[in-house]
């Protein structure tokens, strides 16, 4: 790689990573997609979808706190009413467009139970295309499940290995890769459990990505949190889950990774930026990358929930999104009070 190539990766990046800012995770499948909305009452449509993300993209202030966006393959090729392309918007917002490029876990063989991420077979040529279209940054997301002898080594391993190349495809194309390697809230394990798979898969990674010299620099690192299973009879509370998370960080990645950015896997919204800024707080002088959100349905619920009711109400839902932007963006510099979200109500 030239350096002027590693260069333009590490550029992306540091936009990525600005301080005080997230990346809005709106790459959601068009099954997914179906999903959320059916559950507000609203039919997925490529138009709603569209109407949707344009909402989500034009937030009045939400360019404050929102560093980039990460697009399904439909949106990146949709445009605003005013036929605006998307990613265009997103660049005139002063926002880096990425795009979604894996195409799903499937069922991995010898392995029940769990699942591989697939999308390599014509990576290089949409990857030309998406940057062709905008794109500068990209995302694969793996499952690993914590269960009864889960997760496999089988799995593990050979998630990180797609994952790996995959990385490598993307610097390659000049498009930063954030690599997802999700350790699943699902089940009844503890803390311990999490904090011992999150580990043993973040090392794997870190190896495969090594293997396939992939530039650590030009890449980040989208993470769930070391936390208790949804169904564990005792939780841990916050400020253990963000000891855990930000020890096991320490010792897993790399000094000179780009960023770290969390996903929030089906926590509340403000579970989600409590976590997050209790991790910010601890991490003042000890990380040597920045930490940030990722969020999908921690940033969206309540904006889904207000469009859902009611069409019409787009500005109401815009003021929803933007303020859990805001709070995010005040808990990825660990100043984030909870009193905040009552003075606002
Ligand atoms: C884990 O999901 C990612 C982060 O979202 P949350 O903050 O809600 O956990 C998210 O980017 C996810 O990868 C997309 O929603 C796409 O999911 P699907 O399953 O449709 O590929």
């Amino acid at each position: 790689m030239t350096h002027q190539h590693a260069k333009a990766l590490t550029e992306t990046v540091q936009a990525l990573m600005a301080p005080g800012k997230g990346i809005l995770a709106l790459d959601e499948s068009n099954a997914t997609c179906a999903a959320r909305f059916a559950a507000v009452g609203v039919p997925s449509t490529p138009e709603t979808r569209r109407q949707y993300r344009e909402l989500l993209m034009t937030a009045p202030g939400a360019e404050h706190h929102i560093s980039g966006a990460i697009l399904y393959d439909e949106t990146l090729r949709q445009a605003t009413a005013d036929r605006i392309p998307f990613p265009t918007l997103l660049q005139a917002r002063g926002q880096v467009p990425g795009i979604k490029v894996d195409t799903g876990a499937k069922e991995l063989a010898n392995a029940p139970g769990e699942k591989v991420t697939e999308g390599l077979d014509g990576l290089r040529e949409r990857l030309a295309e998406y940057h062709a279209l905008g794109a500068r940054f990209a995302k694969w997301r793996a499952v690993i499940r914590i269960g009864a002898g889960l997760p496999s080594q089988l799995c593990c391993e050979a998630n990180a290995h797609a994952m790996a190349r995959y990385a490598a495809l993307c610097q390659e194309a000049g498009i930063v890769p954030i690599f997802e390697p999700e350790v699943l809230i699902d089940g009844d394990h503890d803390i311990d459990r999490c904090e011992t798979v999150t580990e043993h898969n973040l090392r794997i990674v870190f190896r495969e990505l090594q293997v396939h010299r992939v530039l650590p620099e030009g890449a980040i690192l989208k993470t769930s949190m070391v936390i208790s299973g949804s169904g564990a009879t005792r939780r841990a509370g916050v400020q253990e889950v963000a000891e855990r998370t930000v020890a096991t960080l320490l010792r897993c990645v790399p000094a000179d990774l780009g960023g770290v950015v969390f996903l929030s896997g089906g926590q509340g919204n403000v579970e989600s930026t409590r976590h997050l800024d209790a991790m910010q707080r601890l991490a003042v002088g000890r990380t040597p990358w920045p930490m940030t959100f990722s969020f999908a349905r921690a940033l969206q619920q309540p904006a889904l929930a207000i469009w859902g009711a009611d069409r019409r109400c787009v500005a109401e839902a815009q003021q929803a999104f933007a303020f859990r932007a805001r709070m995010n963006a005040l808990a990825a510099s660990g100043e984030y009070r909870e009193a905040l979200e009552t003075e606002a109500a």
